[in-house]
């Protein structure tokens, strides 16, 4: 099994000692339903192994990196979203309210959404 952290919950999520609404696994990543989804189709896309945030990604973890964003064109497809369009959203850090410290893509779609994501 890849490096865990005993108490973080997406490390749980993946160990399954949490219940969760798995869309797609492989050998690198889970994608999973979001709790308290903000879209109509709303997965979250994580590795197995432990990393807190995108800002502690180092070189060697290239690979994992990239295999979260190619994740995210399967799942969508398996969303059915691949074509309509989907967003993937990383929060790092307070500013961007980051409240679970496991890295994740947020994949959101299934509605049209507008840019910038904020009131300017
Ligand atoms: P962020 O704020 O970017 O760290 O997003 C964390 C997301 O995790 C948030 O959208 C809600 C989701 N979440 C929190 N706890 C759980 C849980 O136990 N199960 C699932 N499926 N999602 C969760």
């Amino acid at each position: 099994m890849a490096h865990q952290e005993t108490d973080c919950l997406f490390c749980r999520i993946v160990r399954g000692e949490i219940p969760a609404k798995v869309v797609y696994r492989n050998d690198h990543v889970l994608a999973f339903r979001d709790i308290s989804p903000v879209a109509p189709q709303h997965v979250l896309i994580i590795p197995l192994r432990h990393i807190a945030s995108l800002s502690d990604l180092s070189p060697e973890d290239e690979g994992i990196a990239g295999q979260m964003l190619l994740a995210a064109g399967t799942v969508a497809g398996i969303l059915g979203i691949r074509k309509s369009g989907y967003r993937v959203v990383f929060n790092s850090g307070p500013d961007a309210m980051q409240s679970v410290f496991h890295i994740h893509g947020h994949l959101i779609g299934g509605k049209q959404m507008g840019w910038p994501p904020f009131p300017a």
